[in-house]
Formats: C-alpha cells, sequence, structure tokens
C-alpha cells in the first residue's frame, strides 16, 4: 500500500508539462538523489544498443551527450576518488567566508588547514578545490535548477573536461585570475563548433531552457592579442578596443546557434570579474537576442556580488550567487555544498524560466524573458546595473504567467496583477558587507 501511494505520488509529480532544461556544462551527477527524478529520457532512443534510434546522429544520447569525448556518458563518477575529503568541509568554510557570514570556529578551522600550510602547499590546495569545483559544477548547477523547478526535466550536455589544460596553469599574470578562465579561452577559440553543435542538439529535444553557466572574458583574449603584438602594459582604453574588435566573429557565430533554437530561452551568466560587460565584453553573455537572457549574481538580496560582472546595456536581470546551497556528487549520493558566482545566479533565472513554461506552456522564450524582467523585486543598487533593475521573482513571476492562461489578458496587465498580489521577497538575515577577501574566497568563484 505504501509502495503504491508512493508511486502515485511520483506520478503526480512528474508533470504532463514538464520542461526541459539543458544544463550546458562539466557533466551532470544524476545519481544524486535530489537530480535522479528529474534525468531526462529521450524517448526514442534505446540506451546501450549502439544503435542511433532516433536518428539524430548520436549513439545512444538517453540523458544528454558528452560533446567533450564524443559520447552518451556525461558525468564520471570515479573521479570522485581522486578528491581529498577536505574539500566538503573547506567549501563550507569559504561560502560563509564569501558571504560574510563567517562565525568563530570557521576561523579557527581556517587557520588550522590553510594559514598554516607552507605557501607551497596552500598554492596545490587552491588548484585542488578549483579542480574539484570544476567538477561539480554542472551538479550544482543542475540541482539550483532542480530547486527552482521541480517537476522539470533535465539534460546534461557535457562541454568541459575534467581536467583543465595543463598549458593554460602559467600564462597571464592577472591578479584573480582562475585557470577556468584559460579553459574558456581554449573553448571559445578552439570550440565554437561544439557550440553550434550543442545548440542544434537543445533545439532537437526541444529544450525549453538552456542553461550557459560559462563564458570568455574577451578582456583576457584582447590582453592576450596585444601582449602578442608587444604591448605588455596596454591601457584600459585599448584593452576595451581590442575586445570589442575580437568578439565580433565569435557574435557571428553564437548569433546563428542562437537563432537556429527559437524554442530554447538560453540563460546565461554574466562573468566574474566585477567589471562592466558594456565596456568589457564577455562571450556569450554579450549576445543579444529576444530567446536569451543574461544573469548578474547578488548576495542575498541585500547588493550586488563584488565578482559580479554588470552591465545596463547587456546584462539583464540579477539573481542570487552567494553562498547558494546545492548537490554536489558525493559517495553518499546526497550532499550539497554551497558554491558562489554568477554560474550559481544563472540557473536559479533558468529554474524559474522552466517553470514559468510549465505553468504557462503556451508562452514563447520572449514571453518568459519578459516575465520574468518585468516581474523582478526592483532596487536601487540594481538600477545602473542591469536593464531590468532588478532581482528575479519566482512567485511574481509564476502568477503573471499563470494570468496569461485566459486568453483576455495582456501582458501588462497579467504583469500588474502579479505586482499587486506578490510582495518583494524578504531577506531576513543581511550579509555582513565586509566579506573575506582572502586568496581562496576571491579565486573560488563559480
Ligand atoms: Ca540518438
Ligand atoms: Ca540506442
Amino acid at each position: 500500500m505504501k509502495q503504491w501511494i508512493l508511486a502515485t505520488l511520483l506520478f503526480v509529480s512528474s508533470a504532463a508539462n514538464a520542461a526541459v532544461v539543458a544544463v550546458v556544462d562539466s557533466g551532470v551527477d544524476f545519481a544524486h538523489e535530489e537530480l535522479q527524478p528529474l534525468m531526462y529520457q529521450n524517448p526514442n532512443e534505446i540506451p546501450g544498443n549502439l544503435i542511433d534510434d532516433d536518428g539524430n546522429g548520436l549513439v545512444d544520447d538517453v540523458n544528454g551527450w558528452n560533446f567533450i569525448d564524443n559520447y552518451d556518458r556525461v558525468f564520471f563518477r570515479e573521479h570522485l576518488t581522486s578528491y581529498d575529503k577536505i574539500v566538503y568541509p573547506l567549501f563550507r568554510v569559504i561560502a560563509r567566508r564569501q558571504a560574510g557570514t563567517s562565525r568563530a570556529q570557521d576561523d579557527a578551522y581556517w587557520n588550522n588547514h590553510v594559514m598554516s600550510l607552507s605557501e607551497e602547499k596552500r598554492q596545490e590546495l587552491l588548484l585542488h578545490l578549483n579542480s574539484f569545483g570544476q567538477y561539480v559544477h554542472g551538479t550544482h548547477v543542475a540541482g539550483i535548477v532542480a530547486q527552482e523547478s521541480p517537476t522539470s526535466k533535465i539534460i546534461s550536455s557535457r562541454v568541459f573536461a575534467d581536467e583543465p589544460p595543463p598549458f593554460y596553469r602559467h600564462d597571464l599574470k592577472r591578479e584573480g585570475w582562475r585557470w577556468t578562465d584559460g579553459l574558456y579561452w581554449v573553448l571559445a577559440q578552439v570550440q565554437n563548433v561544439m557550440f553550434d553543435q550543442v545548440a542544434q542538439y537543445n533545439a532537437s529535444i526541444e529544450a525549453d531552457v538552456a542553461n550557459y553557466s560559462l563564458g570568455v572574458s574577451m578582456q583576457m583574449i584582447a590582453r592576450a592579442i596585444l601582449a602578442l603584438r608587444g604591448n605588455q602594459e596596454p591601457t584600459d582604453e585599448e584593452v576595451s578596443a581590442e575586445a570589442s574588435r575580437a568578439i565580433e566573429p565569435f557574435k557571428k557565430r553564437a548569433r546563428k546557434w542562437i537563432d537556429g533554437a527559437p524554442n530554447t530561452l538560453f540563460v546565461v551568466a554574466a562573468g566574474n570579474d566585477g567589471t562592466n560587460n558594456d565596456d568589457f565584453p564577455v562571450f556569450p553573455a554579450i549576445i543579444r537576442a529576444p530567446n536569451l537572457i543574461t544573469v548578474a549574481a547578488t548576495n542575498g538580496h541585500s547588493f550586488l556580488a563584488s565578482f559580479s560582472n554588470y552591465g545596463i546595456k547587456s546584462v539583464d536581470i540579477a539573481a542570487p550567487g552567494v553562498a547558494i546551497d546545492s548537490a554536489v556528487p558525493s559517495l553518499d549520493r546526497k550532499t550539497r555544498l554551497p558554491l558562489s558566482g554568477t554560474s550559481m545566479a544563472a540557473p536559479y533565472v533558468s529554474g524559474v524560466a522552466a517553470s514559468v513554461k510549465e505553468v504557462n506552456p503556451q508562452l514563447t522564450p520572449s514571453d518568459v524573458k519578459q516575465i520574468l524582467m518585468d516581474t523582478v523585486d526592483k532596487k536601487d543598487w540594481l538600477t545602473d546595473k542591469v536593464i531590468s533593475g532588478g532581482i528575479v521573482n519566482s512567485a511574481r513571476a509564476r502568477y503573471a504567467a499563470k494570468q496569461l492562461r485566459s486568453i483576455d489578458v495582456t501582458m501588462d496587465a497579467a504583469i500588474r496583477a502579479a505586482r499587486e498580489a506578490i510582495p518583494d521577497h524578504a531577506d531576513l538575515i543581511e550579509p555582513a558587507i565586509n566579506n573575506e577577501s582572502d586568496e581562496f574566497s576571491k579565486a573560488l568563484i563559480f
């Protein structure tokens, strides 16, 4: 009897209108108990028979595709054992330091496990944590989508390898440089072709939302190009001009893959340089399209995260992105960790977008974008930072989407009704402004 009830509940929770969310990232660990129920199943593909049953060119693509290795396996749980268990408690401490909520015992832990190390060991540990952060990245992002949209289906498009390319560990001396910047650079330069394939794939599976918690700072590319030309100490103006020039071919290419998937809403992280994307573009965040929304990160509902990029012409909306708790791969398959970055803000918006689409499947990607933008919690401190001037409000967005199920309701009326019915999000804990700015807290932003 109990089992029967459970089965019924599972059936009910699997919504008829389940939105499909593509997580374009480092691969999702669907073995995690929070993600297992949301795993997408390609209905036209028989798993493991080495035949491309649905004829989309990909053999046995049941839960996604590994675009790096070009096969069906998207996650490698066996790599989990190469990480020291200290990564779990350390990431918790680091997240509280980033959020400005660390406690006395955090400081003690920090001193014992980080500050007591030699400089060399500390750098090794930082690389180890960075590598782990990348390994868990896709799972963490998917977990955030799952929290906002628990009845959606998640498909994993893997575009990162577990190990960074080694030749990017020494180049480009810039404060706060992270190896992921180098990795993104490689991806953007060499594998923009891959992103074409990813977009085609997202379109073929009719993904409603595609989350891109990734990007390349064109500032980095511009500095590298200028350095190659012998200009080692360029001015900001020179960097900005070179970045704007260098991004043109990327934009043209991206336009193709975004226009080629008109039924998918692309949700893109703004980037973690703490700079203005209008001046220093980040790809693909800089792309403007009716079916693309770019997301900055806030600390709770209180202020723009210090690392977050912004741009009144090119960043659409903000969402919480500091110390966000979500699923990570672990032996017990149920562990969560807090991570920070615009990579964590974007999937919050993706999850809200997916739930909006489930509330009203008739909405187009541009409708969903407009609803998200027009139902934000307006904040004075975001007025000159993001186009919508506010933080996504999930309940209000869904309320507006629901109003629009009636054909006599206009978008304006639906937004107005939603604004009247649903109050701004109340932030119960006001995070401290003076968050820790140690090397780890600054570098471990995703
Ligand atoms: Ca196939
Ligand atoms: Ca097959």
